[in-house]
């Protein structure tokens, strides 16, 4: 997969050289490049902001260095140099959510073009115009306010890089994870049995894997519903059988609508 970023401050991106991260690059698996927007500024300050339009508080982002990037990372011919028709992805408070699914989405594209704002953000009609060129899409990791969106492109990246075929070496520990079903994890023990008088519950020492199953789903469906109500009430009315609502039940949690057992 190739990985272009523009930001203004592309010493962000130094986390990328460590780890899995840096392993897929080094591997090629990942070709990453990090630009600094001002490389497409021709005034003497390098000028990337001006005041908005309508009024109101902070900056924006004029939109002729932002053209200029987008032209030179997304020529619309396809020049011998690999270049291919990027997505762009633009991190804002304002996107749609980024999820697991998308996660997965991106993972399956082969070249991804990050647009890191500052500021209160980019001119819109750079979005605009980009998106009669390639797939433009605005996420957002949660509903709260950054600096501007280079940390984003680094949860981003993670999310998808370790999606990347040969990037996980343990193939187990993809399909078992938060999220892809549904459900948040249930907790995880490991060596000693006993530390400061907390001991690991019996039941995964006990070597009956169907109890062991069981205990992890009552485990995950408590949680999930103390914590994200939201992911309960999501679920398919298929997806609670008879023991799953029974567990919600003992919790004290009502199970969400379902089919009615006869
Ligand atoms: C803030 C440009 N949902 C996380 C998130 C993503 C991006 C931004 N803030 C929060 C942001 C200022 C300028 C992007």
């Amino acid at each position: 997969m190739r990985v272009d970023i523009v930001s203004i401050f592309p010493e962000y991106f130094a986390p990328l050289d460590l780890s899995l991260i840096g392993k897929a690059r080094a591997n090629g698996t990942l070709r990453l490049a990090v630009h600094d927007l001002r490389t497409w500024t021709h005034d003497v300050h390098r000028t990337v902001d001006d005041t908005p339009y309508g009024g109101g508080p902070g900056m924006v982002m004029r939109p002729e260095p932002w053209g200029e990037a987008l032209d030179a990372l997304a020529p619309g011919e396809l020049s011998p140099d690999g270049h291919t028709l990027p997505r762009l992805l633009v991190p804002s408070p304002a996107g749609v959510p980024f999820t697991q699914a998308l996660a997965h989405e991106l993972a399956a594209e082969s070249h991804l073009l990050f647009a890191c704002g500052r500021y209160e953000g980019i001119d819109q009609r750079v979005l605009d115009h980009a998106a009669t060129r390639m797939p433009v899409t605005e996420v957002s990791l949660g509903d709260y306010v950054l600096f501007g969106g280079e940390v984003a492109v680094l949860v981003i990246l993670e999310a998808v890089t370790r999606l990347l075929p040969g990037v996980l070496g343990n193939a187990g520990s993809l399909d078992e994870e938060s999220h892809a079903h549904g459900l948040l994890e249930a907790p995880l023990y490991t060596k000693p049995a006993s530390w400061r008088g907390l001991d690991v519950p019996e039941v995964l020492r006990s070597g009956d894997h169907a109890r062991i199953d069981r205990w992890r789903r009552d485990e995950s469906l408590l949680r999930t519903a103390a914590r994200r109500p939201d992911m309960v009430a999501g679920l398919a009315p298929e997806a609670l059988g008879e023991r799953d609502r029974a567990a919600l039940d003992r919790g004290g949690f009502s199970s969400p609508p379902g089919h009615v057992a006869k």
